[in-house]
């Protein structure tokens, strides 16, 4: 019989305090109770599409307008979200200790908003807000936070009477903003001050309640299920430089995680020792990403996975867990905050 991993805090606690060197390797499932929905299990849907579906070079060749919607769709809920105390708990870990790396697979800007210093921070699987050309010779990218990000990608809303009146006004004021020529930078620093009070004022409500939006109403996903428009190529985004079609700079399946990344991570996973592995909120099913974990181990990394399933020596989840690893079930935005403290 395999041993069972410690689901005991205090042992946790005592091991980080003697921790130099840390990796955590994030997943969706850290975003969760920001409302956004992860991949596999419940939620991975999007209208009838299975989400890895739709992350695949080919959907985005066969379907380029359906796969800017469901990215478009991303880019919208990931803005409307917050930060949860997780990312927050995360990033101030790392302020504390410069010796701590996160590798997060997750693409939606949140740990970022968190003020989760950028050189510990390393995107395996890009962001949702770098956008590139899909043309092979052509280098064009851009970060943009725009939305939509061109007008065919605004995504449809509800057209109950009662919200008619509010809801042409939230356009309008959208297209003023737009029109104002905002800098970028001007739009995060808002944004930032609104996560900071979001945060803040809610302290006693639950994540889920802390980042639901008035604004949630507008969406109805229900009625679009299966009616999506056409697009042309032309109503995408463009490349300003070769008028090629633009894309979502995220990493699909069968494509190469980004080359500096991979070699600024393997440079720090080489020197040894490694004292801590955190495996938070992922299936650890996607590769490279995942055999991170065993790498720390290899450096003589302890490991403490962090997930709202149970644990399960036989799903691959960083598994099998070792007596010497934790296993911390629950939502990563309650426990992170509690044993990161
Ligand atoms: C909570 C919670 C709460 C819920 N609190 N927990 C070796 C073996 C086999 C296959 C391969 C291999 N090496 C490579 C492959 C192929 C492939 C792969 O891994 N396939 C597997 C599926 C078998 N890998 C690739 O293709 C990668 N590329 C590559 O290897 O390139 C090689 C190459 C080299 C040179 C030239 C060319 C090629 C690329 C992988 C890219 C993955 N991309 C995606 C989409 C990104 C864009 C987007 O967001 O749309 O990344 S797929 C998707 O999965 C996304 C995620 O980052 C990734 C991981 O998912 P994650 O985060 O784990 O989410 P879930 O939903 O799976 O899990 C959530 C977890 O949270 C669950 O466990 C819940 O229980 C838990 N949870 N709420 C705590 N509140
Ligand atoms: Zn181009």
């Amino acid at each position: 019989r395999a041993a069972l991993p410690s689901t005991d805090r205090e042992s946790f606690a005592a091991h980080l305090k003697t921790c130099r060197r840390i990796v955590a390797l994030v997943g969706a499932g850290l975003s969760a109770a920001s409302g956004l929905p992860t991949f596999r299990g419940a939620g991975g849907l999007w209208r009838t599409h299975d989400a890895t579906d739709l992350a695949t070079p080919e959907a985005f060749e066969e379907n380029p307008d359906l796969v800017w919607q469901f990215y478009s769709f991303r880019r919208h809920m990931a803005l409307k979200a917050a930060p949860n105390k997780g990312h927050y708990a995360l990033a101030e870990l790392s302020r504390k200790n410069r010796d701590f790396i996160t590798l997060s697979q997750n693409v939606d800007g949140l740990s970022q908003r968190a003020q989760h210093p950028s050189e510990q921070l390393h995107l395996l699987h890009g962001s949702l807000f770098d956008i590139k050309c899909t043309d092979f010779y052509c280098k064009y990218t851009r970060q943009d936070f725009t939305d939509p990000i061109v007008p065919a990608l605004a995504i449809p809303k509800k057209s109950s009477p009662k919200n008619t009146e509010q809801k042409e006004d939230k356009v309008v004021a959208q297209q003023t903003d737009e029109s104002e020529d905002d800098s970028e930078k001007e739009v995060q620093e808002e944004q930032k001050v609104r996560d900071e009070k979001k945060e803040v004022g809610d302290e006693n409500k639950e994540c889920k309640e802390e980042n639901k939006d008035e604004s949630d109403e507008e969406i109805d996903i229900s009625d679009i299920s299966n009616h999506i428009p056409n697009l042309s190529d032309e109503e995408l985004p463009q490349c300003p430089e070769c008028n090629g079609l633009l894309r979502p700079g995220v990493v699909w399946f069968g494509e190469p995680l980004p080359t500096t990344t991979l070699e600024t991570v393997e440079e720090w996973m080489s020197s040894e020792p490694i004292d801590l592995m955190l495996v938070i909120g992922t299936s650890s099913q996607v590769y490279p990403a995942a055999g991170y974990v065993d790498d720390a181990r290899d450096k003589g990394a302890r490991v403490a996975v962090i997930n709202m399933e149970p644990y399960s020596p036989r799903k691959s989840r960083a598994e099998p867990l070792k007596e010497t690893d934790w296993f911390f079930e629950g939502d990563a935005s309650v426990i992170l905050p509690d044993i990161l403290k």
